[in-house]
């Protein structure tokens, strides 16, 4: 996680100091950071993930061990009731933390994205931690100002690490089907292994075969090779006796479809809900960074991919200033160097086309430098014992698509895996 730290230093400087000091050429100091915390006040293993109680308890006590450094707020509930925390990080002998320039960090919007969350808690743990260590993160935490906010999709986070569900949406009841009834009719986990996952069936001539190292993971056929399978959709049953199988689950709208910059309704952009704003989450958060109007630099965390990304996400370019776009390329292909194997991208050049998202928002409403981080890739795998890449695409086929889908070490393979079987 250090070098995501490095990379976030190096946008921090940079974006406050080209825009605070007119500077004309970009620097890498902020490599200064190197460095990892010794004997913290805090003690944290970073090898797990946190709910919400883990974390709500973590950020109390970098609180109350650093009063000095930090404040700790809840700038809004979820729909569950949940608080949104934000820590706010900045020496406060040397200013308000609202006169320095600042930057704003989140995590997990969707909420099955969930790594997101351990990275932005990290890069708070350890701005406090090396405060009184490393002069470089001396000097950053007293000149500017750090607000993070680890988490903004915490209900259905909780459902993540607590039940079988995968949510990418929050927990706002929505009638998906348009039947009068609400949620009735969520996946289930058939088979009871704690995951609810896709679902296949033996069919002689099938499309699909089992790969031959993880029966689990199902690789396509070539078109003329015989399988021994057919894929038939996620675990579960028809709750309401309407003919289909988990047609309207909790929510299912896309939370980072719903803010007010080139918001578009449902029926152009999927995911959309209401109208801008409708969710609890993604008020509290536009109110936050409304209300801030010292932040300057953005970094929403996402899995996956390997991708910083930067907007527009429609065909709009010219909402980008040009001495804009310069400061993004150098800070995202400087973090391209940093952190292996990861790609720097626009997103509707290099991706798709999204409409009514927090990254807009920030820069076209607000005047934020944001940045997208699709954290996790493959080919991390492929750089280890799992020799992904060598088979390339007839592995993962077409199905996976990036920022929907789990990483490794929970347990719940990115790639198409099937250990429900209909016999
Ligand atoms: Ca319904
Ligand atoms: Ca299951
Ligand atoms: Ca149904
Ligand atoms: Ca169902
Ligand atoms: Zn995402």
């Amino acid at each position: 996680m250090k070098k995501f730290l490095i990379y976030i230093a190096a946008a921090v400087l940079l974006i406050s100091g080209a825009v605070i000091k007119g500077q004309d050429k970009f620097t890498v100091s902020a490599l200064k950071a190197l460095g990892a915390p010794n004997n913290p006040r805090v003690q944290v293993t970073w090898d797990r993930f946190y709910d919400y109680g883990e974390l709500t308890s973590m950020l109390k006590k970098l609180n109350a061990a650093y009063p000095e450094l930090t404040s700790l707020e809840s700038i809004g509930k979820t729909y569950e009731g949940r608080d949104i925390w934000c820590i706010t990080i900045t020496n406060g002998k040397t200013g308000a933390a609202s006169d320095k320039p600042a930057y704003y960090i989140d995590g997990a919007i969707h909420a099955n994205e969930i790594q997101g969350v351990e990275v932005a808690l990290y890069t708070a743990w350890y701005l406090l931690e090396s405060y009184a260590q490393n002069p470089f993160v001396k000097n950053l935490l007293d000149t500017k100002t750090f607000y993070i906010v680890p988490v903004e999709n915490i209900d259905s986070r909780e459902a993540f690490l607590h039940t079988p569900q995968s949510l990418r949406t929050g927990k706002v009841p929505r009638d998906d089907d348009g039947d009068g009834l609400i949620d009735e009719d969520a996946a289930e986990d058939l088979n009871g292994d704690g995951f609810i996952t896709q679902m296949r069936i033996r069919v002689k001539g099938g499309r699909w075969k089992a790969d031959p190292e993880d029966p689990r993971i199902m690789v396509r056929c070539a078109p003329d090779e015989e399988g021994e399978f057919e894929l038939l959709g996620e675990e579960g049953i028809d709750n309401d006796g309407d003919g289909l199988i988990n047609e309207d689950g909790p929510g299912s709208y896309d939370p980072n479809r719903n803010w007010g910059w080139l918001w578009r309704p449902d029926y152009i952009q999927g995911g959309a809900d209401r109208y801008p704003f409708s969710l609890p989450e993604t008020k509290a958060v536009a109110d936050f960074l409304k209300k801030h109007t010292n932040i300057l630099g953005a970094e929403s965390y996402h899995n996956s991919g390997g991708m910083i990304l930067i907007g527009p996400n429609q065909n709009e370019e010219d909402i980008i200033y040009p001495r804009d776009i310069q400061l993004l390329d150098f800070i995202g292909q400087k973090g391209t160097e940093m952190i292996p194997y990861y790609r720097y991208i626009n997103t509707w050049k290099g991706l798709y086309p999204i409409y009514g998202d927090e990254n807009n928002f920030q820069y076209a409403d607000l005047g934020i430098l944001p940045f997208v981080n699709e954290l996790w890739t493959p080919r991390i795998c492929s750089a280890g014992r799992h020799p992904r890449t060598k088979r390339g695409k007839s592995r993962t086929s077409s199905i996976r698509s990036s920022c929907s889908t789990k990483p490794f070490s929970t347990g719940k393979s990115s790639i198409i895996h099937s250990t429900a079987e209909l016999k």
